[in-house]
C-alpha cells in the first residue's frame, strides 16, 4: 500500500478518541485499512471521521465490516432502511435523545458492539457530543476502590428511559416507540474485562444502570453518583464538534456519550447504526 493510501490515526485526548484520515468510508476500505481500524477500535474507544459522504447504503456496508446490525426497537428508522435510527430533535422540540451520560444498550444481554453516527445536519453552533473513557476511569480508582467493585454486579434496565413508566417529555414521544418492548433487565459486572482490549473497564452507566445486584436503589445511589461524578471528570472526557459528513463509531463497552442539548429553536439530524455484540465479563 502506498504511504498516501494509509490511515492517519491521531489520538485526541489522553483517556480516549483518535480521528482518522484516509479513509473513505463510502467506498469498500479492504483488509487493511479494516485492521487498522480495528486495532484502534480497540485502544480509543471512539474514532471520529470528517468529511465523509455516506449514503444509508453505504453506512450500512461500513457498519456491516464490524459484526450484524441490530434493529433498535425505539427509535424512528429512516425511511426505507430499518437499520439505520434517525436521531432527530426539531427546531420546535425542547428534549434531546441521549442529553446525559450513557451508553446504548446496556440493558440487553448481550450489549451492542457500538453505534455508527453519522451527521446530517448539525446546528450552527452547539450539538456537540462528550465523550468518556470508561478504562482510564477505571485505572484512576483506588486500589480500595477497585478491590470493592471487583465482587459487584449491577442491574441494567430500559423500563425507566423507553418504557411505559418512562417520563418522557411530550415532545420526546414521536421520537420513540414501541414502549411495550421496554421490558429488558439484566445484570453485568460492574468491571469489565474490554471484549476487545481486555482492559479493566467500569461498566455502570446513569442512563440505565439501576442498582447493584443484591442492594437497594437507595443503598447503591451514593456509590453509584461516586462512580458518575468521578467517571464524567474532565479527564476522562473529549467533547466532539460535529459538521455535516462528520462520522463518530464508537464502542459501547469502552465509553460512555452525552450529547449536549445547547441549540434551541435549530434542527440537528444524525444517522445512527448500532451493531450487534456479546456478553460482557468480569
Ligand atoms: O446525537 C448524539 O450526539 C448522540 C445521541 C445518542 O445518544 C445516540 O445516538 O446513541
Ligand atoms: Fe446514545
Amino acid at each position: 500500500m502506498s504511504e498516501e493510501s494509509k490511515l492517519q490515526i491521531e489520538p485526541v485526548s489522553s483517556a480516549l478518541g483518535a480521528e482518522v484520515r484516509g479513509a473513505d468510508l463510502s467506498k469498500p476500505l479492504g483488509e487493511e485499512k479494516l485492521a487498522a481500524l480495528r486495532e484502534a477500535f480497540s485502544e480509543y474507544g471512539v474514532l471520529f471521521f470528517r468529511d465523509q459522504t455516506l449514503s444509508p447504503e453505504s453506512q450500512i456496508r461500513f457498519a456491516e465490516a464490524w459484526g450484524s446490525i441490530v434493529i433498535n426497537r425505539f427509535f424512528t428508522p429512516v425511511d426505507g432502511f430499518p437499520q439505520v435510527a434517525e436521531v432527530r430533535k426539531e427546531p420546535h422540540q425542547s428534549f434531546n435523545v441521549g442529553g446525559g451520560w450513557h451508553t446504548d444498550h446496556s440493558y440487553d444481554v448481550e450489549p451492542a458492539l457500538g453505534s455508527v453516527l453519522c451527521a446530517k445536519n448539525v446546528p450552527e453552533m452547539g450539538g456537540d457530543t462528550l465523550f468518556a473513557g470508561m478504562s482510564a476511569a477505571y485505572d484512576a480508582l483506588s486500589d480500595g476502590l477497585k478491590e470493592t467493585l471487583s465482587g459487584l454486579n449491577a442491574l441494567h434496565s430500559s423500563r425507566h428511559v423507553f418504557g411505559d413508566l418512562a417520563d418522557l417529555p411530550a415532545d420526546m414521544r414521536d421520537r420513540f416507540g414501541n414502549p411495550e418492548k421496554a421490558t429488558q433487565d439484566t445484570v453485568h459486572p460492574v468491571v469489565i474485562a474490554h471484549p476487545l482490549s481486555g482492559r479493566k473497564t467500569l461498566y455502570v452507566n446513569p442512563g440505565f444502570t439501576r442498582h447493584f445486584e443484591g442492594w437497594t436503589m437507595d443503598e447503591s445511589r451514593p456509590l453509584l453518583d461516586y462512580l458518575y461524578k468521578h467517571a464524567s471528570n474532565e479527564a476522562f472526557t473529549y467533547r466532539f464538534r460535529w459538521e455535516p459528513g462528520a462520522v463518530a463509531f464508537w464502542d459501547n463497552r469502552a465509553t460512555w456519550h452525552y450529547a449536549v442539548n445547547d441549540y434551541p429553536g435549530q434542527l440537528r439530524l444524525m444517522h445512527r447504526i448500532t451493531l450487534d455484540g456479546e456478553a460482557v465479563s468480569a
